[in-house]
């Protein structure tokens, strides 16, 4: 079963900061779709299985943003 939660990332200025962090995001295995609101940082992602945080933690982390 697929699941979907949102995360809160903070630092993320414009788009391309978005297009960074969904790019890393994407990454993960298992992730479907990825989907990121800049004013908010709120960043949706749907998995085929619930993600570990600590994944979506480093992902984000490796694209030079923060999980908040
Ligand atoms: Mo442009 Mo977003 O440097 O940090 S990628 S503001």
């Amino acid at each position: 079963m697929s699941a979907t939660t949102t995360y809160t990332v903070s630092g993320m200025t414009c788009q391309h900061c978005v297009a960074s962090v969904t790019e890393e995001v994407q990454e993960i295995q298992g992730v479907e779709d990825v989907s990121i609101e800049l004013e908010s940082g709120a960043v949706t992602v749907t998995s085929t299985a619930p993600l570990e945080e600590a994944t979506v933690r480093a992902a984000v982390e490796e694209a030079g943003y923060q999980l908040a």
